[in-house]
């Protein structure tokens, strides 16, 4: 819990108010259950309509890149977990209305309202260009592997501003593949589930000062391309694998064709999938 609830009693939630950006979409619909229990209000936003809303949800339509829309949002907010945003490679100008521009304004509004801490989604696509023969760890040098993932290191970088500058705290979050299951063998490897994912959100905004942090998310997957040793103080441990899902790619070969870019790279498809032209 940060500091600034500490003083809430047993009966309480942990929050009182927690703001969930990008709830309408994928990982953001498989969290939604479950910050309920860690929070009275749980304030839902997304660009995409949000379905149907709960009882202890606030929802609000909001693009991100619209700044008194978002220091709005950001009004009475303990707690941010952001995973709003472009999720894959895409035209620059969108990734810079969404993804850098909408998380300046997130991250303005946030130390102007007194924000404690941010859970950000990073992505794996911002050290995506390091060879599949090695393994980062949260010290190796970024090496994004298409815009988007530059995107994901500018977050990293803004967040880090705002904590050495502000104080205010992230915990940035290399997700590797979640979804329902692995969609190709690469994912096999980055695959994080569900259960785990909504778990290295519980540890990241509960482990007390985290100042900022960057942590892999994936599951205990039989092989792996990342290491979480120096972020142990968050104290994630994955309870699932992509073990139950390796005879859905029966043909994965234990040697990657390294000639392919896209086998040669962590990032996998990413790493040629941009720079994109804008749509006319
Ligand atoms: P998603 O694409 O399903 O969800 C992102 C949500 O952000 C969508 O609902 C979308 O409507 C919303 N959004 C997009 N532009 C917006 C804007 N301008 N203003 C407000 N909302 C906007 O992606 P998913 O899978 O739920 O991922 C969530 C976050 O985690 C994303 O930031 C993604 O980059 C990151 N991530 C996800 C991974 C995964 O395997 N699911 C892997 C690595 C990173
Ligand atoms: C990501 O960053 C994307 O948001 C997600 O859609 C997947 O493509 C994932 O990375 C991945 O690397 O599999």
């Amino acid at each position: 819990m940060t500091d600034s609830n500490s003083d809430r009693t047993a009966a309480q939630k942990p929050f009182r108010r927690l703001l969930l950006t990008g709830a309408a979409g994928n990982l953001g619909t498989q969290l939604r259950g479950a910050v309920a229990a860690w929070a009275d209000v749980v304030r839902v936003t997304d660009i995409a309509p949000l379905g149907e809303v709960a009882e202890h949800e606030e929802a609000s339509i909001v693009d991100l890149a619209d700044e008194a829309a978002v220091h709005a949002l950001l009004e009475d907010v303990d707690a941010v977990i952001h995973l709003g945003g472009i999720s894959v490679e895409a035209p620059f100008e969108d990734l810079l209305e969404a993804n850098i521009r909408g998380l300046y304004n997130l991250y303005s509004a946030a130390q102007k309202q007194g924000v404690k801490r941010v859970v950000y989604a990073s992505s794996n696509h911002a050290v995506g260009f390091h060879p599949v023969t090695e393994v980062v760890d949260i010290d190796a040098p970024l090496r994004p592997d298409s815009l988007y993932g530059v995107t994901k290191c500018f977050g990293e970088s803004l967040s880090r501003y705002y904590f050495d500058r502000f104080g205010l705290e992230t915990v940035c979050l290399r997700i590797g593949s979640s979804f329902e299951q692995p969609k190709n063998p690469r994912m096999l490897v980055t695959y994080l589930s569900f259960r785990d994912f909504i778990e290295l959100v519980r540890c990241s905004l509960f482990t007390n000062r985290v100042g900022h942090a960057i942590v892999y998310g994936v599951s205990d997957n039989r092989t792996k391309w990342v290491d979480n040793t120096k972020a142990a103080f968050l104290g994630f441990r994955p309870q699932d694998s992509s073990v139950q899902f390796e005879h859905l790619f029966p043909v994965a070969a234990p040697t990657a064709d390294l000639d392919d870019p896209t086998q040669r790279f962590q990032g996998g498809a990413f790493v040629l999938a941009g720079p994109m032209e804008p749509k006319r």
